[in-house]
């Protein structure tokens, strides 16, 4: 950790382009990595945070964005914060089930019919019993996740219409068992591959098709490689942001309820944003020259069915778990 806090010494350097200074070099020198990039609101609300804490705190705190995958995907990242390399972290809750199986449960294909519902549940018992289980690996949640969105698929070959048309289709899918459950349950070959290798693996054509919400489609620019959405909206995801427990569990009460604040206020602006992208970034991409198609979800939720895919989830999952989701989604099957 004594390494991050040299990095402090720039701080100086950055007054000749209007940042303020601080006499003192910083206390506490944070590394916050993220797998999106650096004009994603994730970013932009979280490096908006970042110069809030460093003035609240009056230089005390130094928290330094790495995005777009500078310090590795997903996997790796995940090992980071777990050992203290990289001290925050914004992850999929689908991704952190390979260590904390319930946190995928959000992402149950159709859970969720609309926002208010997600943050009903999210923010409401399903999302506290889902950071009670994150605690038990030591690391810290912090209250409010931050908003992915509704996932869609692109293909470089057809539109999907139908769950007959993932058939045999080779789509990207996160690293994580709930998402390679899901469409290998709708009869697609998955491959389970982190997001920093996503556009290559589109341009290569190693896989035909992803799926993601609209504002990764257009900010990570995958447009280039991809010629149709399908708005299948198959689930909703969103990012809990973790930190090293112990790390966190080290700084001081006041230095935690500074970061809170202005995190929550991060997560609010963050919300926000994304709602507006996912009303607006369909004729920015149509414009690109991507074809759009509206599938009715009833033949995916039939496949689905039929897989026995939320009978097992339900399984792995437990009853317990399961109550609290469906408390929001209604019954599931
Ligand atoms: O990896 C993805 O597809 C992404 C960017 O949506 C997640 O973080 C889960």
């Amino acid at each position: 950790r004594r390494t991050f806090i040299q990095g402090a010494a720039g701080i100086g350097a950055l007054a000749c382009i209007g940042q303020p200074v601080f006499a003192q070099t910083a206390e506490f020198t944070l590394k916050w990595a993220n797998n999106i990039p650096a004009t994603h609101p994730s970013t932009i609300r979280i490096r908006e945070a970042a110069d809030a804490i460093k003035k609240e705190t009056n230089g005390r705190v130094d928290i330094q964005v790495f995005p777009n995958n500078q310090l590795g995907g997903d996997t790796d990242m995940l090992s980071q914060v777990r050992s203290g390399a990289i001290d925050i972290f914004p992850l999929s809750g689908l991704i952190l089930q390979t260590l904390v199986p319930v946190a995928g449960i959000n992402g149950l294909a159709f859970a969720f019919k609309d926002y208010p519902t997600v943050w009903a549940a999210m923010d409401g018992d399903l999302g506290t019993y889902i950071r009670g289980a994150i605690d038990k690996v030591n690391l810290h949640t912090f209250d409010k996740c931050l908003d992915n969105g509704y996932r869609n698929i692109t293909t470089s070959t057809k539109p999907i219409n139908t769950a007959a048309d993932l058939k045999g289709f080779k789509i990207r899918v996160p690293v994580s068992p709930l998402w390679t459950s899901m469409f290998k349950a709708f009869g697609a070959a998955p491959t389970g591959i982190n997001f920093s290798e996503v556009y290559s693996a589109l341009q290569t054509k190693v896989v035909e098709g992803q799926e993601n919400p609209l504002a990764i489609i257009e900010i990570a620019k995958l447009y280039e490689v991809q010629k149709y959405c399908s708005m299948t909206r198959h689930m909703w995801d969103g990012q809990w942001i973790l930190a090293n427990g112990k790390r966190w569990n080290s700084l001081p009460r006041d230095i935690q309820a500074v970061i809170n604040k202005n995190v929550a206020l991060a997560v609010e602006k963050q919300r926000d944003d994304i709602r507006r992208l996912d009303n607006s970034v369909e004729a920015q991409l149509k414009a690109k020259g991507m074809i759009f198609n509206d599938p009715d979800p009833k033949s995916f939720r039939e496949t689905l069915s039929k897989a026995g895919f939320y009978q097992d989830w339900r399984k792995k999952f437990g009853d317990e778990a399961m109550s609290k989701l469906e408390k929001y989604s209604g019954k599931l099957a």
